[in-house]
């Protein structure tokens, strides 16, 4: 059973009991329908306590269940049933009552809640909008303005938020059974408030619709959902309460079905599973209750910004006086301009500020959790911090290393206890780029692997397992993506069409605005770091750009002439002239915008199979993870390995074939062919 019903006096409660999160599987909303109608046939029960078991309230509709035919009884007759049930419901929320779930909440007479709790509707995140009735209940409970903020961005309310929006009827702060009993015995001693089906929505403001749709679309971008959930809260203002339900329930049968939800589904899914790598199931994690960061360049700060942000304390370590100066005012204007933009308050960039204690000495870290170290990417300087920090940390302290492109082995060769070390790779700006490359080494332990996934959790980061590599995932696809870019220009595409043909696809930029903006003399050091090693880096463009001081923004031009005082990128003839003598040999054709794309994307997805069938990546999906939130790949398409499977990945080998075919790109890996050949990675 996953819904059961005791009795406490004329009251019933009906606790539903259906692991992990209490998701609306056709089970559960069969049940509870036959709940509803067996307590209104028994005279003894007066009213209803609707509860959860385990770690939250009904957190929505099964998700697992929108690939396949909806099955009676629908989600939106049980709410019906609910809000027409002749005994009055009350809903005991703990945990998140989400989506489905805070639809069931709305069609209870009343919603109770612990202080902990949040409610909202989450569904434009997936990609749809709500199918039972919330876009028609929200409104006629909260301010039309409060309902359509909460529906178009997804974002939930805390108890006390909910409660001051008319959400919630009462926060309960101690027992939340006893406590819904209580309020449903008063509640029977009063007249009972209209069914939310039976209130009208109090009309917003004169041209609020305008100006909502005009947020909204900002606020979205290419994403459909939110402005159809708009709509849909428009048709509930101003249509009758029928009219309304079913015309969201119309878009939501017809999103459910659309590319977008596919791919934001298969992103919420890939999230889930990334936190959990097959080999740390059952493995404890270390406790991290302090930390450090070992430089304050912008990779420190905003690694000692993201953990303070966590709420840990922290040491911050430089080499010298002024070194730590300027790491603290780095970390002070994070903190500042957070307050600025009011992500927090002043008193907590103040707090974040006090918790952080900056020091040249290594023996200050005598007692500390985890050690993150962000030094300049040059092995024997980071051996050295290594070195150091093994001689000064506890045995069981964390040691991470932030490199991107140098090998983590070679970094911990002869430190103590080498179990205790391990790569966590962050991505710029650190506090607010949400992927996290989590690499071990063969000495690392598995519990501190697992530490790393719960500082990832702490921090609110996707963490992403990859093997040592040279870029790891990320970067090792940037380098592919890059040389096509490149490939692109010495066969007749110009900067601009490349960067337009990206930002067309969904990229918030091109693959040169980017290295303009990033500066291309890291990645020119890289090159001549790899090509030392014997290995080949084809960035020809580059070269000669870097060659010229042409390091992108900072330097006044790179793929693009700047103004002074001005980030407007410019076609620029330096790098048109540069462009044509190095394209000299190779055949010139007329690119097209999704021909451009192409030619990016499929290589860039050829070296992702790559990564997978060496290792590197435990799963395909987690490459999608690492595009989105490394690197701004659009999440309604779902990552370019979703994207590939969507498209056919038949046809993906067979594009690559032809741009081998013409020297632009590898033929497609054996990896890939054989996924090709199964329909799926
Ligand atoms: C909806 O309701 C549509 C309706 O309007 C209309 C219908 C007609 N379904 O996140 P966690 C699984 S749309 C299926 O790690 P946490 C999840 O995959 C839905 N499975 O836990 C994972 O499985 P596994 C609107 C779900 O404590 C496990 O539960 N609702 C669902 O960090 C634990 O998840 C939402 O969008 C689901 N709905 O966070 C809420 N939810 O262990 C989505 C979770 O096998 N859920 N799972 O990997 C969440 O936001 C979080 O899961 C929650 C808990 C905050 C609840």
């Amino acid at each position: 059973m996953t819904a059961s019903i005791e009795h406490r006096g004329e009251i019933a409660i009906v606790t539903v009991d259906h692991p992990p999160v209490n998701a609306l599987s056709q089970a559960l909303r069969r049940q509870l329908y036959e709940a509803a109608e067996r307590l209104d046939a028994d005279p003894s029960v007066k009213a209803v306590v609707l509860v959860c078991a385990g770690r939250t309230f009904i957190a929505g509709a099964d998700v697992g269940e929108f690939d396949k035919p909806p099955r009676p009884p629908h989600l939106p007759d049980l709410v019906a049933r609910i809000e027409r049930a002749e005994k009055p419901w009350v809903a005991a929320i703990h945990g998140s009552a989400l989506g489905g779930g805070f639809e069931v909440a709305l069609g209870c007479r009343f919603r109770v809640a612990v202080p902990s709790a949040s409610v909202g509707l989450p569904e434009v995140r997936l990609g749809i909008v709500p199918g039972a009735g919330g876009t028609v209940r929200l409104p006629r409970l909260a301010d039309v303005e409060t309902a359509v903020d909460m529906v178009t961005t997804g974002s939930p309310l805390r108890a006390r938020e909910a409660q001051e929006a008319g959400l919630i009827d009462a926060v309960i702060e101690g027992d939340l059974v006893a406590g819904a009993v209580d309020f449903a015995r008063a509640a029977l001693g009063r007249p009972l408030p209209p069914a939310l089906g039976d209130r009208p929505v109090a009309p917003p403001a004169e041209g609020f619709w305008e100006a909502a749709e005009k947020t909204v679309a900002a606020r979205a971008k290419r994403e459909v959902a939110p402005l159809k959930a708009l709509a849909c809260m428009r048709r509930a203002a101003e249509a009758d309460f029928e009219t309304a339900t079913a015309f969201e329930r119309e878009t939501f049968l017809a999103l459910r079905g659309s590319a977008q939800a596919a791919a934001l589904r298969h992103v919420f899914f890939a999230e889930r599973a990334a936190t959990r790598p097959p080999e740390l199931a059952g493995v404890a994690p270390r406790p991290i209750k302090s930390a450090a960061v070992i430089g304050g360049g912008t990779m420190g700060a905003g690694i000692a910004a993201a953990l303070r942000d966590a709420g840990l304390p922290l040491i911050l370590v430089e080499r010298d006086d002024l070194s730590l100066e300027r790491g603290l005012a780095r970390l002070r204007a994070i903190f500042d301009g957070a307050a600025k933009r009011g992500r927090i308050s002043i008193d907590a960039a103040v707090d974040r500020m006090a918790g952080v204690t900056a020091t040249t000495d290594y023996a200050a870290l005598a007692d500390v959790d985890l050690v993150v170290e962000a030094v300049f990417e040059d092995l024997e300087v980071k051996r050295e911090v290594f070195r150091r920090l093994a001689a000064a940390c506890r045995r069981d302290a964390v040691l991470a290393t932030n490199t991107s492109y140098l090998d983590p082995e070679r970094i911990a060769e002869g430190i103590g206890h080498p179990e205790r070390f391990l790569g966590l790779h962050f991505f710029s700006p650190a506090h607010v780029m949400r992927l996290m490359e989590i690499v071990p080494t063969t000495a690392t332990a598995p519990e501190v692997l697992a530490t790393g996934f719960v500082l990832a959790r702490m921090l609110n980061k996707v963490p992403v397992r990859a093997g040592i590599s040279d870029g790891f995932i990320g970067n090792r696809i940037l380098k592919v993506t890059r040389a096509q870019a490149e490939r692109l220009l010495l066969t007749g595409a110009t900067p601009a069409a490349v960067d337009a043909a990206l930002r067309g696809f969904g990229l918030p930029m091109g693959p040169f605005e980017v290295q303009d903006l990033g500066g291309l003399d890291i990645a020119a050091l890289q090159r001549r770091a790899a090509r030392a090693r014997g290995e080949t880096a084809f960035a020809p463009i580059a070269d000669r750009l870097s060659a010229i001081g042409r390091f992108g923004q900072k330097s006044g031009g790179g793929w693009y002439d700047y103004q002074p005082g001005d980030r407007t990128p410019r076609p620029s003839e330096t790098v048109a002239a540069i462009i044509a003598e190095e394209a000299k040999g190779w055949p010139r054709r007329a690119w097209g915008e999704a021909a451009m794309v192409d030619c990016i994307l499929w290589p860039m997805v050829n070296e992702a199979a790559r990564i997978v069938a060496d290792g590197t990546a435990l799963r395909a999906s987690d490459i999608d993870l690492v595009k989105i939130h490394g690197y701004g790949f659009p999440r309604w398409r779902g990552g370019p390995m979703h994207y590939a499977e969507a498209y056919g990945l038949d046809k993906v080998a067979d594009r690559l074939q032809a741009f081998a075919n013409e020297g632009l790109a590898d033929p497609p890996c054996d990896f890939l062919l054989r996924a090709a050949a199964r329909g799926r990675f």
